[in-house]
């Protein structure tokens, strides 16, 4: 039988029977619960919209994608698995990502079990069957399946946001939104490059482009608060020292906020001395990534006079940098854009310096909006800026996009994404009342993006397998959240977050980078050990917060 007829056979099957579990998104979430739940004897089927694993890092892929989590804890900690892998970077790159997860997917065999190039559009919940209808689009996966349980692994990132400038349509060179990057690659070489945005990936896919292009043109509206990644290369040597050290590092993570191995360091920043604060914020630049962030003084992301003292620190290091006094005080201006860390840094290698050379540009968005999108370049400020590549680095609908764009009805036929329409409504960032049987993993709150990846995974994962084999112990089929304990889940993250300093910027983890988006802490503020302590509470307690039958 030829692969494609195989396919077929496998297509026709699901579309008759009823499989216990349906994951969508081969992410890390994704894959970690085809694998367990598979391992606990579940007949279980994986749906991914990309034509293969890794989530994120499939969709992407341009220049200078690259983690900014350090690569020993941006794995799975399965011992099996980390025996036989080594890193060649310490924050890997993305085509290293998807050779990791290639090698996941063939050391586990996952594939054999998810069907690619297949989107979900629609499901609904038949209350009667108890199990979920979900339709996809696919030629060569199923269109229609039925499963007990529905696993919705489609992370934070999974929809692209293009702002609806005016002309867009008539640019007449390559315009990509870096979430949706060619899968064959675009070459800069030569080229005026133009970058809309600057988060995490306008400044990576802009370093690059500074390399290869003639001409590269910054459009940035707010700056980003960039940290440095200190990148290594690592040898067979290193690997070894790494895996050393992987098992104290993976029970670390468990008492982080973020999922991490490393801890907020105790102290407050504003109770320290001059001298002792800048000996630990020098530390901490030196190390490189997020420890800057998140090993930094406890109170540096709760209090404006600690968070002003960092905010300073870093901004005396990018000024170094940069040569024209007007573009460094534009990248790092005297008066902080929000509060330090209260939007997500990106991790740079050599951004601020390629200011200095005269073929980059940068372009104050906020002063001089962008009017129009010529078929010649963008304008802003009456100018044209000439373009022959556009790149939109303008980010996602973040956190619940993915969940969102899907029609997702409930037992009542309602609609997910009208429930949320006011705020969004879930009970531990898992399930939802009104969604039976529905459960999310790397969702809204829930620790999510202010938490490592693999780590989430990993822990909410093992909370949804130990679930599922808890209602097949006790013959309980359906299981759903009370109106009550969503409420009280909703009022707790938005409690959290108050005394903190994230609502104070327009951020994607507020929600307020998207037009008519409710504004509001899409995270559970609490942090990893917090959230995992509710969650096993509850399930202490028969699962208290749930309906089970
Ligand atoms: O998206 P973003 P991203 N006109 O939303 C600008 C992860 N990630 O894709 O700040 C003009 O952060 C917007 O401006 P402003 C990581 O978690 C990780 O870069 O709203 N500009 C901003 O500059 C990250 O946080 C890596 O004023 C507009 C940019 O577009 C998350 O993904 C790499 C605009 C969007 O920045 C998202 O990052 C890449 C408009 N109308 C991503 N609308 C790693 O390193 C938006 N912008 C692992």
């Amino acid at each position: 039988m030829t692969t494609a007829q195989a396919k077929h056979e496998s297509a026709s099957a699901m579309a008759t029977e009823t499989l216990d579990v349906l994951i969508i998104g081969a992410g890390f979430s994704g894959l970690y619960l085809l694998d367990r739940l598979r391992e606990h004897g579940f007949n279980v089927h994986l749906v991914e919209a990309g034509s293969g694993v890794g989530g994120i890092w499939h969709w992407n892929c341009y220049p200078g994608a690259r983690v900014d989590t350090t690569c020993n804890i941006y794995q799975f900690s399965r011992e099996s698995l980390w025996r036989k892998w080594d890193w060649n970077e310490r924050f890997p790159g993305y085509a290293e990502m998807r050779a990791y997860f290639e090698f996941v997917d063939q050391q586990l065999d996952l594939s054999r079990d998810i069907s690619f190039d297949t989107r979900v559009r629609r499901t609904h919940f038949d209350e009667q069957a108890r199990n979920w209808i979900v339709e996809s689009d696919s030629d060569t996966g199923p269109s229609q399946m039925r499963a007990n349980y529905l696993l919705v692994c489609t992370g934070f990132g999974s929809v692209p946001y293009t702002p609806a400038f005016d002309g867009l349509d008539s640019f007449s060179g390559p315009c990509h939104h870096t979430g949706l990057w060619p899968q064959q690659g675009l070459d800069f070489s030569g080229q005026r490059v133009g970058v809309i945005g600057t988060g995490a990936s306008g400044v990576q896919v802009a370093q690059e482009a500074a390399r290869a292009a003639r001409e590269l043109t910054v459009f940035q509206r707010t700056p980003n608060l960039c940290l440095p990644m200190q990148q290594q290369q690592l040898d067979a040597t290193d690997n070894e020292r790494l895996r050393t050290n992987y098992p104290a590092d993976f029970a670390t993570r468990s008492q982080s906020f973020g999922g991490t191995d490393y801890l907020f360091d105790p102290r407050s920043a504003l109770q320290a001395s001059p001298a002792e604060r800048t000996e630990l914020f020098e530390k901490l630049w030196a190390k490189g990534g997020f420890w800057f962030w998140l090993a930094n003084f406890q109170d540096l992301l709760s209090d404006a006079a600690a968070n002003r003292t960092a905010y300073d620190f870093w901004r005396g290091k990018v000024h170094e940098r940069i040569d024209e006094p007007a573009t460094a005080e534009l990248l790092a201006p005297a008066v902080p854009p929000h509060p330090f860390g209260t939007k997500r840094p990106s991790l740079e290698q050599w951004y601020y310096d390629m200011f200095n050379e005269p073929h980059v540009h940068l372009v104050d968005i906020k002063q001089t909006p962008i009017s129009q999108i010529t078929p010649a370049g963008v304008v802003a400020g009456g100018r044209e800026y000439p373009v022959d590549v556009l790149v939109l680095a303008t980010g996602f609908d973040a956190v619940t996009g993915g969940l969102t764009e899907i029609d997702i009805r409930g037992s009542d036929g309602s609609n997910l994404a009208q429930k949320w329409a006011d705020g969004v409504r879930t009970y531990q960032g898992l399930a939802n009342s009104g969604f039976p049987n529905l459960l999310v993993s790397y969702g809204p709150q829930a620790p999510t993006a202010f938490c490592n990846g693999p780590t989430s995974a990993e822990f909410q994962g093992e909370y949804i397998v130990e679930m599922l084999c808890y209602l097949r112990e006790h013959n309980l089929s359906r299981i759903e959240a009370t109106p009550q304990a969503e409420q009280a889940w909703r009022e707790e993250c938005l409690e959290l977050v108050r005394p903190t300093l994230f609502p104070q910027a327009d951020s994607w983890y507020m929600g307020a980078n998207i037009p008519g988006k409710k504004r509001e802490i899409l995270m559970y503020p609490g942090g990893l050990p917090m959230y995992m302590e509710a969650l096993e509470k509850s399930a202490a307690e028969g699962y208290a917060g749930f309906e089970l039958s």
